[in-house]
């Protein structure tokens, strides 16, 4: 079984993060192939500084570390190290409709707080379904907040499998 979860490096990590998320990382490890990637080009959809973004890229690292995950059984990397991402991204996003997107709330809500709305901003979750769908992976971990992304990403696997014939495994969140 394969297991990715994503964990951004900015916004500042806290005991909340440690028992509705860490905790989990480094029990599901035990399951069965596990990818934690530090998702730094998602960091990059809003205002950001690159020498702070790269401190802080480090220092979650230390802390996914810190807090269990054991790098000789899980693979811990960080995600603009591995172009496949960014690559992925592109090719699932012709397989996305700009209606699902605008139909995300997360990006509705970030949207009205920023003055400077990306476009990165509102194609994440696509950049984030490229994420996962990467490694086959069965389940993703994941906070209650990303369940529509993770919607999202069931739905460009199938429309995908569908149009090309079968490609992706259709991953399952674990909330
Ligand atoms: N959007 C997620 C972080 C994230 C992620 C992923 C989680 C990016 N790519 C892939 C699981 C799988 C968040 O903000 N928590």
């Amino acid at each position: 079984m394969k297991i990715f979860s994503g964990i951004q490096p900015t916004g500042a990590k806290h005991l909340g993060n440690y028992s509705g998320g860490f905790r989990q990382y480094a029990a599901t490890q035990e399951q069965g192939e596990a990818y934690f990637c530090v998702v730094d080009l998602h960091s990059i959809t809003t205002p950001h500084d690159p020498e702070d973004l790269r401190a802080r890229t480090l220092d979650l690292a230390a802390l996914m570390f810190a807090t269990g995950l054991d790098p000789e059984r899980s693979t811990v990397f960080v995600q603009s190290h591995v172009t496949a991402h960014a690559e992925a991204a592109w090719l699932l996003a012709a397989v996305t409709s700009y209606g699902q997107l605008g139909r995300m709330t997360q990006f509705k809500e970030k949207a009205e707080r920023q003055e400077f709305v990306s476009a990165g901003l509102f194609t994440y979750p696509i950049l984030m379904a490229g994420d996962i769908l990467l490694y086959q992976t069965d389940i993703v971990p994941i906070g209650d907040d990303q369940r529509q992304h993770l919607e999202l990403a069931r739905e460009l696997a199938e429309r995908f499998n569908t149009r090309f014939g079968e490609t992706f495994i259709v991953p399952k969140g674990v909330y």
